[in-house]
């Protein structure tokens, strides 16, 4: 990754700095400082050369370097405008020793969800993977979704959206009129026939690699109907666009990673976050695994992430299924 870009990117950030200053304290030529300018010029940046030395007009809207422009937390961002899956590419730089890489993406053309599925993700989104690795056991990999549902929220949120989280890994905005169910004996249906709960604004897909007592590196793959129309998504979608309008992409993903960073660093936090963003807890839902159907009253989530169903043989703790929430008719 490009060491030298992010340590100039940082600079510019703190304020006006001469070309010598930056050259004395990257530790590279005059030249070379002024060709990584003029590079970041030609990304759109707009860099303008004062008595003070150089500074910052202008940001592009989105990419690597205007991601990395004031980003609070350690990660190289590699920008794609279009790919194929972002997770995808995220699985080779991992197999090759990458860490603490963001590969982000305006549009990917074949990106997928879980269980293969297709996931649409057209240009204007903020689509993107993480690639860390923590040192953990392999069984812990879920809390990190966890942990990017509730960054995704969070950031969803204080751009004025009012998101919560659908176990295990589904960035919902809920459906205006719902009640959480009582528990009651009425006849239950699934929340809507095609939203599931709610509209779908995010979807999370983690993939790891592994052996048996430790993680190898895990990938947190992150898809955000961001800056799209909603004609342009499956059914039962929405966009942060229809929601409360265009956010500035570059911002929403520094703020995403500095949340998501933050938690990934304390683990013991992310279960009371993602309970605090939950819209599954409380809820009747109806839980589809490999093998059976649960349905009950989902009651608490636990470590690593697992859903406690309340049913009427007793409790349940569900590791991996999709998750309805139902409603009394
Ligand atoms: C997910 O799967 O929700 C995980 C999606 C992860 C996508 C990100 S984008 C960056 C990274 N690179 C990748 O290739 N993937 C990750 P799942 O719970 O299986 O939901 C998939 C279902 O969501 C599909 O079957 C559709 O019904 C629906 N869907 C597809 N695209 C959607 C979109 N853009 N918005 C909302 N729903 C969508």
């Amino acid at each position: 990754m490009n060491e030298t870009r992010r340590a100039l990117l940082d600079e510019l950030a703190a304020g006006p700095v001469s070309g010598p200053a930056l050259a004395d304290r990257l530790g590279v030529s005059r030249a070379a400082v002024w060709k990584q300018v003029e590079t970041l010029r030609e990304a759109g940046f707009e860099i303008e050369s004062t008595d003070a030395g150089y500074v910052v007009q202008r940001v592009p809207e989105f990419g690597a370097a205007a991601v990395e422009y004031g980003l609070d937390v350690p990660y190289s961002i590699e920008y794609h405008e279009t790919i194929g899956s972002t997770n995808d590419r995220g699985r080779e730089l991992a197999t090759q020793g990458a860490r603490d890489v963001v590969v982000l993406a305006d549009e990917q053309t074949g990106s997928r969800g879980r269980l293969r599925r297709a996931w649409t993700a057209p240009s204007g989104g903020v689509w993107l993977s993480i690639v860390f690795r923590p040192e953990c056991p392999p069984a812990h990999a879920p809390i990190y979704t966890l942990a990017a549902a509730v960054a995704t929220t969070r950031a969803a949120r204080e751009a004025g959206v009012d998101a919560s989280i659908k176990w295990p890994n589904d960035v919902l905005v809920s459906s205006a009129n719902e009640d959480p169910s009582d528990g009651s004996d009425d006849v239950l249906v699934r929340d809507d026939a095609t939203e599931r709960g709610g509209r779908k604004l995010a979807g999370i897909l983690t993939e790891m690699e592994g052996e048996a007592d430790r993680v190898s590196w895990i990938l947190v793959g992150i898809g955000v109907n961001a800056n799209v129309d909603v004609d342009a998504l499956p059914e039962g979608a929405t966009s942060l666009r229809a929601e409360a309008g265009d956010v500035e992409r570059r911002l929403f993903v520094q703020r995403l990673l500095e949340v998501f960073d933050a938690l990934r660093g304390d683990p013991e936090t992310i279960l009371d976050a993602w309970r605090d963003y939950a819209d599954t807890l409380g809820r009747r839902v109806r839980v589809e695994t490999a093998t059976e159907t649960i349905e009950g009253e989902a009651v608490d989530v636990a470590f690593p992430g697992a859903l406690v169903v309340r049913t009427e043989s007793g409790d349940r703790t569900v590791h991996t299924g999709d998750c309805d929430h139902l409603r009394p008719v």
